[in-house]
């Protein structure tokens, strides 16, 4: 590796060439990320060309470019979001104060750690994703995912650029750790619930993409409001790349939704799985499935840390500007749906210690506007059959509903209730084996397995049968 020109290997736009020793310590990281890469990076596509897109500036008009290239020869760069001159804070105690161009000592350990636990998720779905390249349902597909984790890498990469810039020796340590977590691993697991689970078939990956992905989205929009401009201005061009990967996700499940009613209507049959479907009850339990784990990825309802955040400025609401109150949230308040006995209820509780639950809740309004759009597939299918977003207390995990057991319609139910109806809500075993019956490569250009729609449009203007990845021989043996 000695002879690699990082300075061109690494585009950029925060001046790398004038920043010899932020350049050096990346120089030292990038062999390790690459090694991470080879080991934990898409399975058996390494020596493939794929036609991905890459960042290479921020210009609004053509911050990217499309070509082939072989994903670890992918230029994973450093990018933010032009500065916004004269820049204020514009929440919490520091609000009205100018952004803070370097790291304030009192907020140092709270940065670093929302950093790291930013950084942690990426290396962490590439690492979930893996082997799904093995069984892509198309070439276009493929290509898709691949976009989805080297772009994962280049956000790794952005959280590391923080970390190696700006926190000194232990955001060097922590860059190091980033590359040592492992996805699903006992002893060094990835930091969040979520990105420990797995993702074994192109369904959970679809709903990872609409579900899971959308935190990363109203994470960064509230990262994106820290009085730490780098962070701020980084969070601000991850967003532009993280549009992709929610496409995917809901284009994808709405792809297998509009076979589903295909097949239905074919069939005069509901149960399409026999016809080589997946049937809206299975995408309906996938749906529970991957909403739940993602709401826990906000936290508990009531949070100090997330009050703290938002007191010293360091992480805003999602859309705070556009916002229109004090911005310090001293005396206001806001409903907090919580267990009480038996029931489910929803109480006034301040608003600045619900700030965690008051991002779930911009996240689920969200979430239903894409479940809107493929109920409106079902519907123009002439199909009486509606997907639904399950309460938000069901199988959680983490924060006041973790402890219960609650239905999807919002019901406190016993543990025998639940065990008797766990397999009508989430997925199941069977569930799993046909999944994995179906999951057989399509790779002939413009092909596509019988369990999803093709999709509208091809990528970049591209046609759908284009070959958006150049497979040889010996992925076809394997
Ligand atoms: N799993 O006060 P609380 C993405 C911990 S996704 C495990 O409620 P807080 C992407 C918590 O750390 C976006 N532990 O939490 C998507 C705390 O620990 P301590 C990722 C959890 O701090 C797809 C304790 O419980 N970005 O980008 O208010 C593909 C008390 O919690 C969990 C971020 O998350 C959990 N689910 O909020 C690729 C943004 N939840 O202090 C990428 C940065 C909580 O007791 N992170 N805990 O040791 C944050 O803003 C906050 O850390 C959280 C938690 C919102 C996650």
């Amino acid at each position: 590796m000695a002879d690699v020109d990082y300075l061109d290997r690494i585009p950029n736009n925060v001046n790398l060439k004038e920043s010899r020793r932020l350049l050096r310590a990346l120089e030292e990281w990038q062999p390790r990320f690459l090694e991470w890469w080879q080991e934990m990076g898409p399975e058996g596509f390494q020596a493939n060309q794929v036609y991905l897109r890459t960042a290479v500036s921020v210009d609004p008009q053509g911050w990217a470019v499309f070509d082939w290239v072989k994903m670890p020869e992918y230029r994973w760069g450093i990018f933010l979001a032009e500065p916004e001159a004269d820049r204020r804070i514009g929440f919490g105690d520091h609000r009205g104060q100018p952004a803070w161009p370097e790291v304030p000592g009192e907020h140092r350990g709270t940065l670093r750690r929302l950093i790291v636990t930013q950084g942690d998720t990426e290396p962490a779905s590439v690492e979930q994703q893996r082997q799904l390249g093995r069984t892509c349902p198309s070439l276009y597909d493929l290509r898709n995912i691949f976009q989805v984790n080297v772009e994962e890498g280049r956000h790794l990469w952005a959280m590391v650029y923080l970390l190696q810039a700006y926190f000194g020796r232990d955001g060097r340590e922590e860059a190091e750790a980033l590359l040592q977590r492992r996805s699903g691993d006992r002893d060094k697991p990835r930091i969040l619930g979520a990105f420990n689970e797995k993702t074994p078939d192109w369904l959970s990956y679809f709903m990872f993409c609409f579900f899971t992905d959308r935190d990363g989205k109203y994470q960064l929009a509230s990262l994106q409001e820290s009085g730490f401009d780098p962070l701020s201005r980084t969070c601000r061009f991850m967003l532009t790349e993280e549009a992709h990967h929610m496409f995917v996700g809901e284009t994808g499940v709405g792809r297998i939704v509009q076979r589903a009613c295909e097949l239905m209507r074919e069939h005069r049959a509901d149960d399409v799985g026999r016809h080589g479907g997946i049937d809206l009850p299975m995408l309906q339990r996938y749906i529970n499935f991957h909403y739940s784990v993602s709401l826990d990825l906000f936290g508990s309802e009531i949070s100090t840390n997330a009050a703290n955040y938002y007191t010293t400025g360091v992480k805003g609401r999602y859309e705070e500007g556009k916002k229109d109150d004090d911005h310090r949230l001293q005396e206001s308040t806001y409903p907090v749906t919580a267990l009480e006995g038996d029931g489910v209820v929803t109480r006034e509780m301040p608003a600045l210690v619900a700030l965690n639950e008051r991002l779930r809740d911009d996240y689920i309004a969200d979430c239903q506007r894409g479940v809107d759009r493929w109920n409106a597939i079902i519907k123009r299918h002439g199909i009486d059959v509606e997907l639904r977003l399950p309460h938000k207390g069901f199988h959680r995990a983490i924060g006041a509903f973790g402890e219960a057991r609650v239905s999807p319609d919002g019901r406190v139910v016993t543990e025998a209730e639940w065990t008797a109806r766990r397999d009508e809500w989430l997925p199941t075993e069977k569930d799993a084996t046909h999944l994995a019956g179906l999951m057989i490569p399509m790779i002939e250009p413009g092909k596509f397995a019988n369990w999803i729609a093709p999709p509208s449009r091809g990528i970049n203007g591209q046609p759908l049968d284009f070959e958006y990845v150049k497979l040889s021989r010996r992925n076809e043996e394997r």
